[in-house]
């Protein structure tokens, strides 16, 4: 077939040279779109600081400058609010009007809000999945391949992000999680950062959308064809879902109260039980109280118990909670693979895991380039190979995948992963998503977070 054609086997003197050349690619990319002390996430695109591929970029950028990878997340939490939060977007002030929509001044949540910082970068009032820890955690590891001084500044700057990380996790299990369920909730479907995913479909599907003022779809400039990003039905429902938000004032428990999108998400909450774990290596090394330590020990385990919840034994896959409908979301993407993200499953879950992830479900696709995982399943009525959540592969979620292989000690299957992820940046550059089937690089070029775990595979 199509993958039999496309696999003629290169030598390894060639293997090696392509990889050599790739991570120099890697790396100009992340160079060219660094502002300083951050790193936008895209150059046209996405022009400003966004909080989850800050922390994949941060993993990327320990290869490079252990100091760089560490201020990349003490940029993104100097604006963290009071209550812990860390901001989806930190926008950048210098960017030219009309880049991104919406912007600073949509939002304007310092004027919404008490709990925002004051100034100028403003941030929106949306999270996204919490990768820090786990960056800062690799940026130790990385430092200690490193000189005694870069092992020391690391110290210091884990030192530094220690009590803020430790108030961001205390921020998504309190706020976000007034049930004690372990998960966390999101407010839009942005905060999963898998936004136009049809796990959100039936929840958004929900939400009445009242009068809007038009609004300009920025983003359409920078793809091919506008059917790589959500449909204007979707901006709709995100928008007012924003104006909701906004007119709560920002406030948790407002939001809690009124909110017709009220959804806990797995897949953040899985990243939330990893970074747990990493946290409490974090505590470890710099000598946090015993009762930081239980405390986070505990967080982790809820998490772990929340998600045992969500698992769907005829799917074997986790979905998420809609709280407003009371029921599950039932529909077959990456997300489901949860469990092996949160990490510390008995054998049997991690086997019916990886045993749907190699499937014709997602990774076996007969019709697929390669053997990665579309964001949704095929086999799903909602799967769209060329639009963004609802069928590309996308790198940052095969890195994930890799990593949880490689903590559960399957070596064998995360080494597999890791040389087939690498394929469609072979061939395609840096793409922010591909087309399952045919390889193409779709969404925005240049992006930071694809570059990053390039780097990550390649030199790490
Ligand atoms: C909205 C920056 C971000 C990623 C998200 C991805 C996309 C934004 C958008 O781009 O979301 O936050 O405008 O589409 O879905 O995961 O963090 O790369």
């Amino acid at each position: 077939m199509l993958k039999a054609v496309l696999k003629v086997k290169p030598s390894p003197k060639e293997i090696l040279e392509e990889r050599g050349e790739l991570a120099v690619q890697a790396e100009e990319v992340l160079r060219q779109n660094d502002m300083g002390g951050w790193t936008r996430a895209a150059p046209g695109l996405y022009p400003h600081q966004w909080s989850w591929d800050s922390a994949f970029i941060a993993i990327g950028l320990a290869h490079l400058d252990v100091r760089r990878a560490a201020r990349e997340l003490r940029t993104l939490f100097a604006h963290q609010w009071r209550t812990g939060k860390v901001p989806h977007i930190v926008f950048n002030p210098k960017t030219p009007p009309k880049s991104y929509y919406p912007g600073a001044e949509h939002w304007a949540c310092a004027a919404a809000s008490p709990d925002a910082p004051p100034a100028p970068p403003y941030t929106s009032c949306l999270t996204q999945p919490p990768v820090h820890a786990i960056a800062a955690s690799r940026i130790w590891e990385a430092a200690g391949r490193e000189s005694e001084e870069g092992l020391s500044s690391t110290r210091d700057f884990l030192h530094g992000i220690y009590p803020r990380l430790f108030a961001w996790h205390r921020y998504l299990l309190t706020y976000r999680d007034p049930e004690e369920s372990g998960l966390v909730t999101i407010y839009h479907p942005w905060g999963s950062g898998t936004d136009n995913s049809p796990r959100w479909d039936a929840a958004l599907a929900a939400v009445e959308v009242g009068e809007l003022p038009p609004y300009p779809r920025y983003d359409l400039q920078h793809v091919t064809d506008s059917s790589q990003r959500p449909t204007n039905g979707y901006y709709d429902r995100y928008l007012w879902l924003v104006k909701l938000i906004k007119e709560a004032g920002c406030d948790e428990r407002t939001i809690y109260r009124s909110h017709p999108f009220l959804v806990k998400d797995v897949l953040s909450s899985a990243i939330l039980v990893a970074a747990n774990e990493a946290l409490l290596k974090i505590a470890e090394v710099i000598g946090a109280p015993d009762e930081d330590r239980e405390l986070i020990a505990g967080w982790a385990e809820r998490g772990r118990r929340g998600l045992d919840a969500c698992w769907d034994a005829d799917l074997k896959l986790c979905l998420d909670y809609d709280l407003r409908a009371d029921k599950p979301l039932r529909v077959r993407t990456v997300a489901g693979f949860a469990p092996l993200i949160a990490g510390g499953q008995d054998p049997d879950r991690v086997e019916a895991l990886l045993g749907v992830l190699d499937s014709p479900v997602f990774a076996e696709h007969p019709g697929s380039r390669w053997s990665l995982p579309p964001s949704t399943s095929p086999e799903e009525l909602r799967f769209h190979p060329r639009s963004y959540w609802r069928g590309p592969t996308w790198p940052v979620i095969n890195w994930l995948l890799w990593w949880s292989l490689l903590r559960a000690g399957n070596v064998e299957r995360a080494e597999r992963l890791r040389r087939v992820s690498l394929e469609p940046l072979a061939s395609g550059g840096f793409g922010e998503y591909f087309d399952p089937y045919t390889g193409e690089p779709l969404g925005s070029t240049s992006q930071s977070w694809t570059a990053a775990v390039a780097l990550d595979w390649l030199v790490g």
